[in-house]
């Protein structure tokens, strides 16, 4: 446990920033001031592009807040790597015990996460993964299995599919992805890809909607003008459902499971959005992949564990539902595993 003062940190968090080359200071916000004997923790969120990222910040300033153990450090990197490697310089610099990264995409970790290897840091990833050819670098992840979440969605679809005796060949998908080179953009996407092979699904195309209501809206828009037989539109987290029925609406069609009679069904990921939620009662969305932001205890659980000179289990895996107000399909079956799918707003 490293005994730190405040004014030595703003001090050193000066020089690093000015001295850091960004173009920008990267905001770091000191939560409360850092007594010594508090474990420091330097968080390293990508961003608050969504409901369920604002939900998984909540849940680890509440686990780190100023009544525990803990003095957490928090910077948002705007959902810019440049701004999280910075951070994480700073952090090192400030000499933090613990460094924790929800990375906004998989690659270019190598180089800073060597650094805090050097420093001694400790990291735990949360949320998505990162690529580096070295997995000493971080201690553990906690997060969810994207491509099992898309599995159950498009495992739900081909379900409904088969009640309603609807060709496969009569699905005409498109995929709003999430930020690309994401974790959860990835395995979801792969996901689709998959089920798609498999039932003979035509996936008409691919956007990147990074996982943002507006660029939800705005690529939905574009593709309605584009294309005129699309009747799945696979939208990988809420804000971009709910941008997506918006030009869905916009554009004088209706946002249901009724696809024999035109409507244009929405499948998301997530189920943390209230607007989202609203959606799915009024059947405008037809199913959400439960995607659990609240990993701010497993982390302190796991921080607690290597103060104690426990190691965690290195990849751990949340449990997760599948969400739909609809009462077509009432399991789904996925790698031998079967899933109650989950009415959210009993
Ligand atoms: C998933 C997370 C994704 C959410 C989106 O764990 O990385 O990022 O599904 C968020 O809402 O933007």
């Amino acid at each position: 446990m490293k005994n730190k003062k405040t004014f030595m940190w703003l001090l050193l968090s000066l020089l690093v920033l000015t001295g850091c080359g960004s173009s920008r200071p990267v905001q770091t916000e000191e939560i409360e001031n850092t007594e010594s004997g508090k474990i420091v923790v330097g968080f390293s969120q990508l961003g608050a592009e969504s409901d369920w990222r604002s939900a998984n910040t909540e849940s680890m300033k509440e686990a780190f807040g100023e009544d525990t153990d803990y003095s957490l450090v928090f910077n948002d990197g705007q959902q810019k790597q440049t701004n999280q490697i910075t951070a994480i310089r700073t952090f090192i610099q400030q000499d933090v015990d613990y460094i924790v990264l929800a990375p906004v995409t998989e690659s270019g970790w190598d180089s800073v996460l060597e650094e805090a290897k050097e420093a001694q840091i400790p990291v735990i990833l949360v949320d998505r993964m990162v690529d580096v050819a070295d997995r000493s670098l971080y201690q553990c992840w906690i997060g969810s299995d994207f491509e099992l979440e898309g599995k159950k969605v498009c495992e739900w679809l081909y379900q409904y599919t088969v009640v309603h005796d609807i060709p496969s060949e009569n699905l005409h998908i498109v995929d709003l992805q999430g930020t690309l080179g994401s974790t959860a953009q990835l395995g979801r996407s792969r996901g689709l890809n998959e089920a798609a092979l498999e039932h003979g699904w035509d996936i008409v195309a691919l956007r990147d909607a990074d996982f943002t209501q507006e660029k939800g809206r705005e690529v939905m828009t574009e593709l309605l003008r584009e294309y005129d037989n699309i009747n799945v539109v696979y939208c990988e987290n809420d804000n971009e459902a709910i941008g997506a029925i918006k030009a869905i609406e916009a554009a004088g069609y209706k946002a249901g499971a009724d696809i024999e009679n035109g409507e244009i069904m929405v499948l998301s990921f997530d189920g943390i959005n209230r607007e989202a939620l609203s959606y799915a009662a009024l059947g405008k969305i037809a199913c959400i992949g439960e995607c659990n932001p609240l990993h701010g205890p497993r982390v302190e659980a796991m921080i607690k564990a290597l103060e104690e000179g426990r190691i965690p289990e290195k990849f751990n895996y949340v449990e997760e539902s599948i969400f739909s107000t609809l009462t077509d399909v009432e399991t789904v079956t996925v790698d031998d595993i079967e899933y109650t799918v989950v009415n959210p707003l009993k």
